[in-house]
């Protein structure tokens, strides 16, 4: 990785992204967590490491937590089993989702009921009422945080978008479950210091394309299909995964457009290749492979 990242010129320096709202938005989270019955810790099953908050243990304590793997229609089924697997064994009840249907959030209600059992039938011996369960959704950016909350509001309570940043602000949203959601704008950690990992967060617009460079992400996406997912760039883009990376991008930014200028034709390319897999029009495909957690 780190000859390609030479190659590409991607310095760390470049990689030094921490919008003023994220660190606002941990320490509201950090004076708020007393308030909180249950975490939902959102991941997306592409970066199943990448998008895990680093120092969420610090930021929501010991609460009860449920750990979930949003995206699973976009995620390589085979791949984000072990993930489930590995998280599982460190005793994190996890739930993966596909947020695009209206099956998969059901299993998060039932859960955090089932979390927080005891707690209710505490207040019932007491001769209380259940209480409204108040639940924070956390996460990094565009993980599906909001969409999540939308879908257990039961209608659009909140702005979702596909890319970094929609959420601006804390809020409290309402469902019919006596469940009551804290959503939270997405926050990342001050350095993204590790370059695959920023890659992988620019290759699902968990960060901002600009924070990298578009050509340098599209570049990395071409050598993980080439790796793991040859049949993508035969089938979907019918180039020779053979190739090297530059020549693939270039072949493929030569569909659509008369340019001869291979600079023209490399942009085209890298925002073609990116676009495909951001918008989910390329599913399948997980960035975090099994190999990064020796799992
Ligand atoms: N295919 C697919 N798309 C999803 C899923 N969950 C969320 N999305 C999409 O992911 C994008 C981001 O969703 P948001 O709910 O805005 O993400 P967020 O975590 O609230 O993002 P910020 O507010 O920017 O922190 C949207 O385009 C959603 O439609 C899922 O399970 N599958
Ligand atoms: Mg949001």
């Amino acid at each position: 990785m780190s000859n390609n990242s030479e190659k590409q010129g991607l310095h760390k320096s470049v990689i030094n992204w921490y919008p003023g709202h994220m660190a606002k938005t941990k320490r509201q989270i950090q004076d708020s967590i007393n308030l909180i019955d249950v975490v939902y810790e959102i991941i997306d099953a592409r970066i199943p490491l990448s998008s895990k908050i680093k120092d969420i243990d610090n930021i929501i304590k010991n609460k009860p937590r449920i750990l979930i793997m949003t995206k699973k229609d976009l995620s390589d089924p085979v791949i984000t089993d072990k993930w489930v697997k590995y998280y599982e064994k460190k005793n994190i009840p996890v739930l993966l989702v596909d947020l695009t249907n209206n099956i998969d959030y059901k299993k998060i209600v039932d859960l955090t009921a089932k979390l927080t059992v005891n707690l209710q039938n505490k207040r019932i011996e007491k001769g209380l009422k259940e209480k409204e369960i108040k639940v924070l959704v956390v996460g990094i950016p565009n993980v599906g945080k909001s969409t999540l909350i939308n879908k257990l509001a039961g209608k659009k309570v909140t702005s979702v978008g596909n890319k970094p940043g929609i959420t601006k602000q804390i809020n409290w949203l309402k469902t019919p479950y006596n469940i009551l959601l804290m959503d939270t704008p997405g926050i990342l950690w001050p350095k993204l210091d590790n370059e695959l990992e920023a890659l992988n967060l620019a290759s699902t617009a968990a960060i901002k394309s600009e924070v990298l460079n578009i050509e340098d992400i599209a570049y990395y996406i071409i050598t993980i299909y080439q790796k793991y997912y040859p049949l993508i760039l035969k089938d979907i883009y019918q180039v020779d995964s053979n190739l090297d990376p530059i020549t693939i991008l270039v072949t493929i930014g030569k569909k659509g457009t008369s340019s001869n200028n291979n600079d023209i034709l490399l942009e085209k390319g890298a925002e073609k290749i990116y676009n495909d897999l951001v918008s989910g029009k390329i599913k399948g495909v997980t960035l975090d492979q099994d190999e990064y957690a020796k799992i």
